[in-house]
């Protein structure tokens, strides 16, 4: 556990106050080391613990997602009340409402979690210099602690994966919170005090029960919808996960790309907003796998190796944490140039190279190309919130393929995907688009268009998958 705490504002630690745990991106209880360690330093000291999330602007976001997180938010607050910890829910930047409270609470001690991505990697680099308290970063959304996998941008998935997987023994483990029971108490009118010292309004989560009154609050458009299949919440990430346990696992090594079988978990946009803890998921996944639970679901698997958890284990570890090796050590991470010289030197060379078909934002957006597995792919990301995994990099493809020049098609992609993606914003959403245009990838043989950008087609899903139902099922739903 010590190498996921690291000291951030090395200032005395207050003896009195309350410890505040601003709770960002790690929106759960379970394996939350982050409130586990908030815990244990207001027990230390016998002073009351507040959590605090605010609810605030996020680049792109919109109303599919505050939705998703909204409901999880929801679940977390009653889960915190349970155990008696107050959740105080802000509408406001966090650059005004923790340093503001963390000095009207006169607060011993600042806490949240390590950030990846550049906004909240921004709003904590406001936060921690206008602290008078002590602050703690936890790092609690990545199972290896990234400066353990790697202490630079990493190449591709073979420059991390013998580290990441001879240490993830070590922190697949289990996680107890410290009870909370005991703590002193900070009072009924806690919310009105913090409302006093900041410009931020406080909300009681039974204030907001319709998506119609989260799109008021936060000023955002109807559309697009929330995602009539993906519920958010903690209880939805243990129900998914418990699914694909049961169903998916022990077909995931030969069945997980085929988009018409729908083998995967499900987890990246519970993942996304801290619902869930990839550590939990990959203990959760081990034990089932090896116990006698999955014997008893599947008693025909005695004498199967372990493949398809190590297949589990490598996209949930190995391919997630590249990507936040990415967004991390790679400031560019959601722009064009961002991309490996190889892979910007070839697309140049065939920048004016013709293509087969050219579509416009909106054409493609709406789902109007010629190429019916592309079509179905993009619907059901509008309609869900979720494209199939193997889909996401035939999509991004042909995006590239048809779109004028390569860095135009790179921004619609990007876009495209974090306006519809559940997941839209993760740093396996930015890894996952890049990789189309040559991230983390090797060259390949020259091509048009694509130059040694790997290149993918129709035929290669029609010969491998069952593609006709999947087209079928989203073009004709
Ligand atoms: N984090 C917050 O602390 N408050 C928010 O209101 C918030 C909104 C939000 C909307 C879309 C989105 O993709 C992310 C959002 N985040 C917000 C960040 C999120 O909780 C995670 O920290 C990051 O996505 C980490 O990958």
């Amino acid at each position: 556990m010590e190498q996921r705490i690291r000291l951030v504002n090395p200032k005395p630690m207050g003896d009195s106050g309350p410890v505040l745990y601003w709770m960002q991106a790690a929106q759960r209880i379970r394996h939350n080391y982050a409130l586990g360690y908030s815990i244990e330093l207001a027990a230390k000291k016998q002073v009351p613990l507040v959590v605090v999330f605010c609810l605030t602007a996020f680049p792109e976001a919109n109303l599919r997602h505050y939705w998703f997180m909204w409901q999880g938010i929801r679940e977390t607050a009653a889960n915190l009340s349970d155990l008696g910890i107050p959740l105080v829910i802000y509408h406001g930047h966090p650059e005004d409402c923790i340093p503001g409270l963390a000095r009207r609470l006169d607060a011993s001690a600042v806490v949240t979690e390590k950030a990846y991505l550049r906004t909240p990697r921004h709003w904590r680099s406001a936060i921690y210099p206008a602290l008078d308290c002590q602050a703690v970063e936890v790092e609690s959304e990545v199972v290896v602690p990234l400066h353990l996998a790697s202490t630079k941008e990493a190449y591709s998935a073979a420059s991390i994966r013998r580290r990441v997987t001879s240490m993830w023994n070590h922190y697949i483990s289990d996680y107890e919170l410290p009870s909370p029971a005991g703590l002193p108490s900070l009072g009924d009118s806690l919310p009105d005090r913090l409302e006093e010292a900041t410009n931020a309004r406080s909300l009681q989560p039974s204030s907001i029960t319709q998506p119609d009154q989260l799109a008021s609050l936060l000023g955002l458009s109807p559309t697009p919808g929330i995602s009539p299949v993906f519920q958010g919440g903690a209880t939805q990430a243990q129900a998914h996960l418990d699914h694909f346990l049961n169903t998916g696992l022990h077909r995931f090594a030969q069945d997980r790309s085929d988009p018409s079988l729908g083998v995967q978990s499900n987890l990246s946009p519970y993942l996304h907003f801290g619902q869930i803890s990839p550590v939990d998921a990959a203990l959760q996944a081990s034990q089932f796998w090896k116990g006698p639970q999955n014997r008893r679901f599947n008693p025909q698997l005695q004498a199967v190796p372990l493949e398809p958890l190590d297949a589990f284990l490598e996209e949930l570890i190995v391919r997630r944490e590249l990507s936040f090796n990415y967004v991390y050590y790679n400031p560019r991470y959601d722009e064009y140039e961002g991309l490996p010289s190889w892979a910007l030197k070839t697309l140049a060379e065939h920048r004016e190279d013709p293509r087969p078909y050219e579509y416009s934002y909106q054409e493609l957006e709406a789902a109007q190309t010629h190429d019916p597995y592309w079509n179905a792919s993009q619907r059901e990301m509008v309609i869900t919130g979720k494209m199939a995994g193997y889909m996401r990099m035939y999509w991004g493809k042909k995006i590239l393929e048809w779109t004028r020049d390569p860095k135009t098609a790179f921004n619609t992609a990007l876009k495209l995907n974090n306006t519809y993606e559940l997941d839209g914003r993760d740093p396996s959403s930015f890894a996952g688009v890049a990789w189309c245009f040559g991230k983390h990838d090797r060259p390949w043989a020259q091509r048009a268009i694509f130059g040694t950008v790997r290149y993918m087609n129709d035929r290669g899903l029609e010969r491998k998958f069952n593609i006709r139902d999947y087209a079928g099922h989203w073009n004709h739903p």
